[in-house]
């Protein structure tokens, strides 16, 4: 496979000539050939997209034909299911199913958007003078997105569709190291006769094409996934014209359970929360709160099961969790589960590189997990992206709530508690943007998706996700058109 750019409606190699091998991480084996782009294929890129705004070949269309177009990639999305899955376990790892439900979501994500850009989105105004004030939402011109390699597709889908409903024009950057499924979104975006210019594919690293993404001024609005170290980046980067900017970053989300919890829905949850994708999720629920009191019974129940999970090849259809993302990511998660040793947490399950026969090649990781933590360890603090949950234990509410807040991200929390008050009161004290009540992960195209602190700005998803690539203009009209009189002569 050779994965090239799409920029101005055409496939092109990058500038350079340059190329990076693409890697099944379930095997070490190269899958794909992609081009490596650079700042000037970005400029290219950035170029186009400029061109076809500034046209209104897209942004002039009333909404119903932009959302026609829409609904076609949505439904050639779910054609393709059988070959896109494929695609993306063996670019990413991740089980058949994962993949398969992934795609599903971003087909279903085309189709929300094409539903909403018709509706009514504005608001009208009482105002005195006689006039009557209005508002519209207007796209914000050339939007940037750029995405990390946990969903490759999906999280490209979750900005490619509001930007483009909303009469953008974008250019879209995936991850470099998992951009094979962006390359076919982009083959439907060519089949479904989208205009030239309007959507543009960059693939490349972010130090190159992704700052210059960020950089440009010719760019309106940055959409960014990713690590909180480069989303700080892309801040400064933006900060030259003013960029619109949406950051969804990093976590570190409590899972609480109370006492009065069923306890195998919570142990189950639990295992969801962290071992689902192998750990790499923005929200996974790493830290693990457990009340006192069923502590030990409940970590004994949790490492029974959690030694059953079936690791394995994505494409395996008994594999419950695949591998890491790449040789370099496996050895940063590997490389917290030393940390946690050395700190003095207590590894009551897993911790180690599998090697089985089968296995060898490629970057898994046992599920793991660590009890008898404090509240100020790294491996309580940090990101790890990986199969590692660290479990933190508290005496009542207001301990729960303190420790649940003591980290600087906000992203996701989950609470398991049978007393329903409880549960609100205490997930209303949590400083997180995406909560769950005795549930841990689902996600709907329908409801906003974004962090407190440092877990981001700005949401996706929902209406919310619409606004963010949204100007909101208002407009105001004289109904008594007459001299204003303010001078006297
Ligand atoms: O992500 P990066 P990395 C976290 C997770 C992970 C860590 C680092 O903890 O271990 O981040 O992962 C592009 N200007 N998350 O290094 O760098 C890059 O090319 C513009 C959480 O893989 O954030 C890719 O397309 N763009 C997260 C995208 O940013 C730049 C998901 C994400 O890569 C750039 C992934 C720059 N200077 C990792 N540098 C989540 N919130 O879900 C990089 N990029």
């Amino acid at each position: 496979m050779n994965l090239k750019n799409f920029i101005n409606g055409k496939w092109v190699e990058a500038e350079s000539g340059l190329t990076r091998e693409i890697i099944n991480p379930a095997n070490g084996e190269v899958i794909a050939i992609a081009c490596e782009s650079d700042a000037s294929d970005a400029c290219l890129a950035i170029k186009a997209a400029r061109e076809a705004f500034d046209s209104g070949v897209w942004s002039n269309l009333p909404a119903i034909e932009r959302a026609a177009f829409l609904f076609k990639i949505a439904d050639k999305l779910e054609e393709r299911m059988d070959e896109l899955k494929v695609l993306e376990t063996l670019d990413n790892g991740k089980p058949h199913r994962e993949a398969e439900f992934d795609i599903g979501d971003a087909a279903n994500c085309f189709r929300y958007y094409a539903g909403l850009v018709s509706k009514p989105h504005g608001y009208t105004y009482d105002v005195p003078d006689g006039a009557q004030a209005m508002t519209v939402r207007e796209p914000i011109g050339v939007c940037g997105l750029i995405t990390p390699w946990n969903y490759p597709l999906l999280m490209g889908v979750w900005k490619i569709a509001p930007a483009l409903a909303a009469g953008n024009t974008i250019v879209y950057k995936p991850s470099e190291i998992t951009p094979v499924t962006s390359v076919k979104l982009f083959e439907i975006i060519e089949e479904v006769g989208i205009p030239k210019g309007v959507a543009n594919l960059v693939l490349g690293p972010g130090n190159t094409a992704g700052q210059e993404i960020a950089e440009s001024h010719d760019v309106d609005k940055v959409s960014f996934t990713g690590g909180t170290v480069t989303g700080r980046k892309i801040m400064q980067a933006a900060a030259g014209n003013i960029k619109k900017i949406s950051l969804e970053l990093g976590g570190k989300s409590p899972n609480i359970v109370f006492a009065d919890a069923d306890l195998e829905t919570a142990v189950d949850y639990a295992l969801f929360g962290i071992f689902a994708n192998s750990g790499q999720v923005c929200t996974a629920g790493s830290r693990l709160l457990l009340e006192e009191s069923i502590h030990d019974h409940f970590i004994e129940r949790l490492v029974e099961r959690a030694r059953m999970i079936r690791v394995g090849a994505g494409d395996n259809p008994a594999t419950e969790m695949g591998p890491l993302v790449s040789e370099a990511h496996m050895n940063k998660v590997l490389n917290y589960i030393e940390i946690g040793k050395q700190e003095g947490a207590t590894l009551v399950c897993g911790g180690k590189r599998i090697t089985e026969a089968g296995l060898e090649k490629g970057y898994f990781v046992e599920p793991t997990i660590f009890v008898d933590t404090t509240p100020n360890m790294r491996i309580v603090q940090e990101e790890i992206f990986g199969p590692v949950l660290v479990v933190q234990k508290f005496k009542d509410e207001q301990e729960a709530i303190k420790l649940a807040n003591n980290t600087v991200y906000g992203l996701g929390a989950g609470v398991f508690s049978n007393d329903g008050a409880k549960a609100l009161r205490v997930i209303k004290k949590i400083r997180a943007g995406i909560t769950w009540i005795n549930t841990y992960h689902p996600t709907y195209n329908e409801a906003p998706w974004g962090g407190y602190k440092q877990s981001g700005i700005g949401r996706g998803l929902g209406t919310y996700g619409f606004e963010e690539f949204t100007e909101v203009k208002q407009i105001n009209i004289n109904l008594q058109v007459e001299p204003v009189g303010w001078f006297e002569n």
